[in-house]
C-alpha cells in the first residue's frame, strides 16, 4: 500500500518531515519515528516543529526539531496527522517549495493534499500508520522508534481506553514493546505527572464550569488572562475537556481557552452518542465524532450561546 511512497523516498535525499500545530503526542510520535527511521536510510531529513508543549521534550528526537525550511527547493516533504494542509506547522510558501509531498493521515474528515496520499480513518494514530510506513520502508524498528511510535499511539487511544484502539493496533503495540519501547516512562512522564500549573488550570477550568441540559453539556471558558497568570503556555493549556467530560451524565464537553494571539480555541468531546464533529465543522473546524474543534470567530459571549444551542439540538 505504500509502493508509490517508498519510491518516492527512495529517489529523495532532502527530506523534511512536519504535522500538524500544537503537535500532540501523535503528532510528535509519528513525525520523529519516521524521522529517525529516514536517518537510518541515510537521508538528509529534518522535523520542522516551531513550537510543542515542554512534556514532550524526554522524547528522543524532540531537542532536534528545527523553525522553518530554509532551502530554495527540496525533495520531499512528509506531513502526519494533519487533515488540512492550512493546519500544518509550516507556511504555504515552505509547502509549495517541496518537489513531492506524502500525506499520511487517519482522521475521518480529510481535505486531501499531496501527490501521495494514504488516509485511514481505521487506524488509531498517525503512528499506527506510521509504524507501518516505516515497516514497509524496511527500516529497523529501534528503541527510539519504539518509544515514539508507542507515544503516539498511547496517546490518540486515551491509553488504549477509546474504541479506535483495535485488534491491529494492540499486536502494532506488542511488536513495539518487543522492540524495546519504553511504555513505562512515556506512562509515568505523560499520564502520571503533572506541573503546579496545570493542577491549578485544572481547577480554574471547574471553577469556571457551567451547566447546561440537566449536565448532559459541561462548558467552560478561561480566558487567556487567567491562563497566563497560572504560568501556562499555549502548549500546555489544552486538555481540560477530558476532565469535564469524566463527570457522570455528561454527553458533551466543551473547553474554550484564550491563546496569547487572542483567538479563542474550542475543545469538545463527546460521550459517544453525540457526533461533536459535526458541530465542529458547522463552525468552521473539524475533528473526529468523539474529539473535535474549532477557532472562534466572533466574542465570547455570542458565540456561546450559538454553541450551545447547536449542542442542544443534538442532545
Ligand atoms: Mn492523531
Amino acid at each position: 500500500m505504500f509502493k508509490e511512497a517508498k519510491e518516492i523516498v527512495e529517489k529523495s535525499n532532502k527530506i523534511y518531515i512536519v504535522a500538524h500545530i500544537n503537535p500532540d503526542g501523535d503528532a510528535i510520535g509519528s513525525t520523529f519515528a519516521v524521522y529517525f527511521a529516514l536517518k537510518k536510510m541515510n537521508k538528509d531529513v529534518h522535523v520542522v516543529m516551531p513550537s510543542y508543549s515542554t512534556v514532550f521534550e524526554f522524547l528522543p528526537g524532540v531537542q532536534t526539531s528545527i523553525n522553518s525550511i530554509e532551502d530554495e527547493e527540496y525533495d520531499l516533504l512528509i506531513a502526519l496527522d494533519s487533515s488540512d494542509v492550512t493546519r500544518l506547522a509550516i507556511s504555504e510558501d515552505e509547502y509549495k517549495r517541496a518537489k513531492k509531498v506524502i500525506m499520511l493521515d487517519h482522521h475521518q474528515i480529510s481535505a486531501p493534499y499531496g501527490d501521495f496520499r494514504y488516509i485511514n480513518d481505521n487506524k488509531s494514530s498517525a503512528s499506527e500508520i506510521a509504524y507501518l510506513f516505516i515497516k514497509y520502508l524496511g527500516a529497523k524498528i529501534d528503541k527510539d522508534i519504539a518509544t515514539l511510535l508507542y507515544t503516539g499511539i498511547m496517546t490518540d487511544t486515551g491509553s488504549f481506553n477509546y474504541s479506535n484502539a483495535n485488534a491491529d493496533t494492540f499486536r502494532a503495540v506488542a511488536e513495539l514493546l518487543e522492540c524495546g519501547a519504553e511504555a513505562v516512562s512515556v506512562c509515568k512522564k505523560l499520564n502520571d505527572t503533572m506541573k503546579e500549573s496545570k493542577l491549578k488550570l485544572i481547577a480554574k477550568t471547574v471553577d469556571n464550569m457551567e451547566v447546561y441540559f440537566d449536565g448532559k453539556l459541561r462548558f467552560s471558558y478561561v480566558s487567556y488572562k487567567e491562563i497566563s497568570e497560572l504560568g501556562i503556555n499555549d502548549e500546555d493549556s489544552e486538555g481540560m475537556t477530558n476532565y469535564l467530560r469524566a463527570v457522570e451524565g455528561t454527553e458533551v464537553a466543551v473547553y474554550v481557552r484564550g491563546k496569547s494571539d487572542g483567538s479563542l480555541k474550542v475543545s469538545m468531546r463527546s460521550g459517544g452518542r453525540i457526533d461533536t464533529s459535526k458541530i465542529a465543522i458547522a463552525f468552521g473546524g473539524g475533528g473526529h465524532p468523539r474529539a473535535s474543534g474549532y477557532t472562534m470567530k466572533e466574542d465570547i459571549e455570542t458565540e456561546k450561546e450559538k454553541l450551545i444551542r447547536a449542542v442542544g439540538e443534538m442532545i
